[in-house]
């Protein structure tokens, strides 16, 4: 946490006429399948402390977290007896939660963002819209006898079911397209990376009211 982080539920003092609420929520969700507690700052440095149980996953939320500019605190504990499945699920949807609830009526965000973003071999193309409506557009495809990532393993098509709890939670639109790649563990990584940047772009502020001809978003 940053010294700043910690005066997290203060608002921050009153510039030129404004005061700015500091992005910060926190959820806890129990279920008979998984118990998972998640907060965020939107307006941190990318300080984050996770643990899901599944390792490989902890890497990813540390990408999303320290790429995307925002402290992140992830604790989990699922049925991994039966598989990964439940807890990936329901942390992208604790995290599009909590998301959706920092960011409020989303006034002033910059709201757009696109990457392409390499990772050694492989290459991940991303746009993202804080639309108010979730869409996901997902076109990376592993086969599948494609080895799970670490012990207990992520099975590598549940980046796609994390990605779309996420966005259904937190109402945004998502288009993650693989380019090109051959190792496992790089283009998912490369995919966290990408949504993380665009993350960071979209929710900055940027001022201007909302950025719709709605009024609303
Ligand atoms: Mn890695």
């Amino acid at each position: 946490m940053s010294p700043a982080a910690t005066m997290s539920n203060e608002p921050n003092e009153p510039n030129e006429a404004t005061t700015v609420r500091r992005r910060t929520a926190r959820v806890a969700r129990a279920t008979k399948e998984t118990s998972i507690e998640v907060s965020v700052d939107l307006d941190g440095t990318g300080v984050t402390e996770v643990s899901t149980g599944l390792p490989f996953f902890d890497h990813m939320l540390a990408q999303l977290g320290r790429h995307g500019g925002i402290d992140l605190t992830v604790a989990a504990v699922g049925d991994l007896h039966v598989d990964a499945h439940h807890t990936v699920e329901d942390v992208g949807i604790a995290l599009g939660e909590v998301v959706a609830e920092a960011l409020g009526d989303k006034a002033g965000v910059t709201r757009f963002a696109s990457i392409s973003l390499p990772l050694d071999e492989a290459l991940v193309d991303v746009a993202l819209d804080l639309s108010g409506r979730p869409f996901l557009a997902y076109t990376i495809e592993f086969p599948p006898d494609t080895p799970g990532l670490g012990t207990p393993p992520f099975d590598p098509q549940l980046a796609e079911e994390f990605w779309r709890a996420f966005i259904t939670a937190a109402a945004i639109t998502l288009h993650v397209r693989l380019v090109t790649g051959r190792n496992t563990h790089h283009i998912v990584e490369a995919s966290f990376k990408a949504v993380a940047r665009c993350l960071k772009q979209a929710i900055r502020v940027e001022g201007g009211g909302i950025p719709s001809t709605k009024g609303t978003l």
